[in-house]
């Protein structure tokens, strides 16, 4: 997999390419990753990237050309390698706050294709006549403002990287990942290591059992209960999608009883 970035700001991607997860990923070339300034595609003194925007206004456009010839540079790179199927060239993907919302579905797609192109904008925004033209896919990482693509860019690849074969280590298994579809989409439960009781607090008792089938129904409990407080559309989805068994719903009864209405309404009052 390899992945292009159209950057005024290179030296950032050192975080996803040099660190952790991913960085090892990268030292073991399970990936690639390859920068390119638009300001080298300038034939300007000056390296002009940016212009005021036609019609007034705040802040600067980045300019179409400068980003055209990168993307072109880019092609024709990924192609003298081969780094896509003939017929399947890599996508040209904006990162963009009005872009599509990104979530782990399209993680998962992404990790089973050859990678992309991603175009970081900066400044107010981006010359709609290229993102005409070059752009096949805008992602947005949600509704908050950020200062420019290039995190946006770092959270995806992260996000892609590790589903790929052989990043992870078992214990790090994307298996059990929060909205991992074998949680069927729950959160993932609580956390514990040594020692058994940290500044007079004790772990679960069944997490000192050591009997692994009580461990999990304690575990799948925790998930069902949390996932309810906290994220009740994720439980909606999972019983949509068949993801509840009876048990799980028999969890999830209990615990409204326990947390629910009268006993709080009371208090309410
Ligand atoms: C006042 C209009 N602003 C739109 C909210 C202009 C603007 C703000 C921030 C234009 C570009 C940007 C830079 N943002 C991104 O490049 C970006 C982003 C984001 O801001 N939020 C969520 N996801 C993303 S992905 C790229």
């Amino acid at each position: 997999m390899r992945f292009d970035l159209i950057t005024l700001f290179p030296e950032m991607f050192a975080a996803v390419r040099d660190q952790g997860v991913c960085g090892r990923a990268h030292q073991r070339g399970l990936w690639a990753l390859h920068t390119w300034n638009p300001r080298d595609f300038t034939h300007d003194v000056h390296r002009t990237v940016d212009d005021r925007p036609f019609g007034g206004g705040p802040g600067m456009v980045m300019m179409a050309e400068p980003l055209a010839q990168a993307v072109q540079a880019v092609r024709a790179a990924r192609q003298q390698v081969g780094a896509d199927a003939v017929g399947q060239e890599a996508p040209v993907v904006l990162l963009s706050p009005v872009g599509q919302t990104h979530h782990q579905a399209l993680a998962s797609r992404w990790a089973g294709g050859a990678g992309a192109i991603l175009v970081c904008g900066r400044y107010e925004g981006i010359d709609q006549r290229f993102i005409d033209r070059y752009v096949d896919l805008e992602v947005s990482l949600g509704d908050f403002v950020l200062s420019g693509g290039e995190l946006g860019a770092m959270v995806l690849i992260d996000s892609v990287v590790r589903l790929l074969p052989g990043v992870l280590h078992d214990a790090e298994s994307a298996q059990q990942d929060s909205f991992n579809p074998a949680l069927t989409g729950l959160l993932d439960s609580p956390h514990y290591t040594r020692p058994e009781v940290w500044d007079g607090v004790t772990t679960p008792e069944t997490l000192l059992s050591g009997h692994h089938v009580r461990i999990a129904a304690w575990r799948r409990q925790q998930s069902l209960t949390l996932t309810a407080a906290r994220r009740p559309d994720l439980i909606e989805q999972a019983r949509r999608t068949g993801g509840l068994s009876p048990r799980d719903e028999a969890v999830l009864k209990d615990a409204s009883l326990l947390t629910d209405s009268s006993d709080r309404t009371e208090s309410a009052q």
